[in-house]
């Protein structure tokens, strides 16, 4: 799917700003009710989560629909265009409806979605826009959520039940069976763009390296007829190469690779025209292969400096804050790192694009987090998620595929892949066959590993590239680095046998800023700097480990839980960005580390 760009073919208005909102009273479901919306609606800032912009309970802790709604004029200049409506994402359940009338409904919280305008409006009409929003997360969704007398209900302690203290709920709660808040609305902008009827729906771009030169088999999918012609632009604007039809192989001679920073990140751009259309793809010449245990990019041996990131801060909750994109691939330089992972979610498109261009490496992540229920029941046998789960893989693919920076696809984060290992291994592997089948580059696939029994396990050894989440130290051996340090070396041992690239996706403390002991201890800067120190030291021992990526980037909002003293406070920065003593250490660190070689 195409990102909305204008050109002198192509035109893009935005419709973010101020809306008009309101939260269901349990009573519409869904279902567009004027005087409902009229008496109860309030303002709401788009895009941006609904939950932090009042300060009402009701709006953190709302379970259920809520509505949006604003009125926008077509411009008349736009007659005889074709026009799409598109939503960025909508969290997690969207129906959109254009004057009363139900035009389309979406799951899925995290993916853009469109709806074609040919025949509801026209250039010049004035219609009101409305969209209902579904925040509640189950087992049928991604993320998943738990339900009334899951796992949630099964951690009653003594006293009175928490299945009768619930009965005070007059409405059903949402029991996230994740560790981020669950931030919902339209968290992401919304456009109105407009292509001539017959248009370029597609592009696929397959980058290789023939020696000097670089090659770009590409295919280009049409609506309508016409020729389709593509040049290939240098990052200085000059044509390089050409080729005419709708697919094909370019030969780019004596090419600039795509690399991560500092090394040149260079930028193609593939200028497609197609009849009275053109639209203009960015790309870049680079590889991804595994080797063994090696990752590898360009044919060397990459090393993953970084972090689990969130789409996560004050006031916007989980929408899209490009001021705050913008920081953090400065704070990503500033770290001397090079790649991050979409915890847990696919993030906007805009950050894809500074990544590529910043030279930094991705880890691309569906939003399949929570899929477990405690010992006693089979997610893979109960849960119904994988139609859908399959549907989000193939929007993933279709929207990220030609960014250079997305080096590999994330399944999942922390399936329970222990207590029905034969019902994990076949779901996954099957699953992962899948994803392969979709990327026209053929990417590495892999889901992110729980902490867990790693011998009774049998898919994460089944991916191309193991992910793991380790704790050692801190929810299991806490404050004991020592005891930490020997399972962290018996686990290695396990995984040596494997002879798999290894990243550590996620190891961490949570750590109060300003907290200071002159004796390390849990939960101050010092312990959170020893727990990585020592970690590292172990890692660093062994070859087959590719990449560190310390849980989180920042720290994060979260529901209210006896763990969580403000949210998850694992961040090497504060939420508002300001660095802990372990960012000044692993900015020293990840300076000395080199993205290739690094133990060559
Ligand atoms: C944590 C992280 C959480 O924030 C992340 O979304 C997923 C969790 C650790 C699980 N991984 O809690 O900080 C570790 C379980 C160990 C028993």
């Amino acid at each position: 799917m195409l990102y909305p760009r204008m050109n002198d073919k192509r035109s893009v208005i935005s419709l973010d700003g101020v809306w008009r909102f309101c939260l269901d009273d349990g009573t519409h479901q869904g279902d567009i009710d004027e005087d409902f919306i009229a008496h109860n609606a309030e303002i709401i800032s788009v895009p941006a989560s609904y939950n932090d912009q009042k300060d009402e309970p009701r709006y953190r802790e709302h379970c259920g629909w809520a509505y949006y709604e604003r009125r926008f004029t077509i411009p008349r200049f736009l007659v005889g265009q074709r026009l799409v409506l598109r939503f960025d994402a909508v969290t997690h359940f969207a129906r959109v409806f254009i004057d009363g009338r139900l035009v389309k409904e979406h799951k899925g919280g995290f993916l853009p979605f469109e709806v074609e305008l040919d025949g509801i409006v026209e250039a010049g009409d004035d219609f009101l826009l409305q969209v209902a929003v579904d925040n509640r997360v189950s087992h049928s969704t991604l993320p998943v959520g738990n339900e009334e007398g899951t796992a949630f209900f099964g951690s009653d302690n003594a006293g009175v039940p928490s299945v009768e203290a619930a009965k005070v709920w007059r409405t059903k709660r949402n029991l996230p069976n994740f560790d981020f808040f669950n931030y919902a609305g339209i968290n992401r902008s919304v456009r109105l763009y407009s292509t001539p009827k017959d248009h370029i729906r597609d592009i696929v771009l397959v980058p290789s390296i023939d020696g000097e030169d670089g090659i770009v088999d590409y295919c280009v999918e049409t609506v309508g007829d016409g020729d389709v012609s593509i040049d290939i632009l240098s990052r200085e604007g000059d044509v390089v190469a050409h080729a005419d039809g709708r697919t094909g192989r370019i030969v780019i001679a004596h090419a600039r690779l795509w690399n991560p920073y500092p090394d040149d990140p260079y930028l193609y751009t593939a200028r497609v025209t197609f009849a009275e259309d053109r639209y203009d793809e960015r790309f870049g010449i680079r590889t991804v292969k595994v080797d063994g245990h090696r990752f590898l990019i360009n044919g060397k041996p990459f090393f993953f400096k970084g972090f689990g990131k969130h789409e996560d801060s004050a006031i916007h909750g989980r929408g899209f804050d490009l001021a705050y994109d913008v920081r953090d691939m400065s704070l990503i330089r500033w770290l001397n790192a090079n790649s991050f992972r979409t915890s847990h979610y696919p993030y906007a498109e805009e950050i894809y694009d500074l990544a590529d261009e910043q030279g930094v490496v991705i880890i691309d992540e569906t939003p399949a987090v929570g899929i477990g229920a405690g010992l006693s029941t089979d997610p893979y046998a109960t849960f119904d998620i994988r139609s859908h789960h399959e549907d989000v893989i193939r929007d993933l693919i279709a929207r990220d595929k030609n960014h250079p920076s997305v080096v590999m696809w994330s399944m999942a984060n922390e399936p329970d892949s222990e207590h029905f290992p034969e019902s994990a291994r076949d779901y996954w592997t099957s699953l992962y066959r899948y994803t392969h089948s979709l990327d026209p580059q053929d990417r590495p696939v892999t889901f992110v590993c729980c902490q867990n029994n790693y011998e009774r396990d049998l898919a994460t050894r089944e991916m191309d590239v193991v992910c793991i989440n380790r704790y050692y130290g801190w929810y299991n051996l806490s404050g004991d680095m020592d005891a930490a340090c020997h399972a962290w070396n018996i686990e290695l041992d396990f995984w040596q046998g494997i002879d798999k690239p290894l990243i550590v996706t996620e190891y961490g403390a949570d750590t109060l800023p300003g907290h200071h002991l002159t004796v390390p201890e849990m939960f101050s800067e010092e312990f959170q700097v020893m727990y990585y120190e020592r970690t590292n030291a172990e890692l660093d021992r062994r070859d087959f480990v590719v990449g560190e990526h310390p849980w989180n980037f920042a720290d994060f909002n979260t529901i209210q839980g006896v763990y969580r003293a403000d949210g998850n406070r694992k961040g090497l920065l504060t939420r508002d960005r300001k660095p802990k003593m372990a960012a000044h250490y692993f900015r020293r660190r990840w300076g000395g580390i080199p993205n290739f070689g690094y133990k060559e």
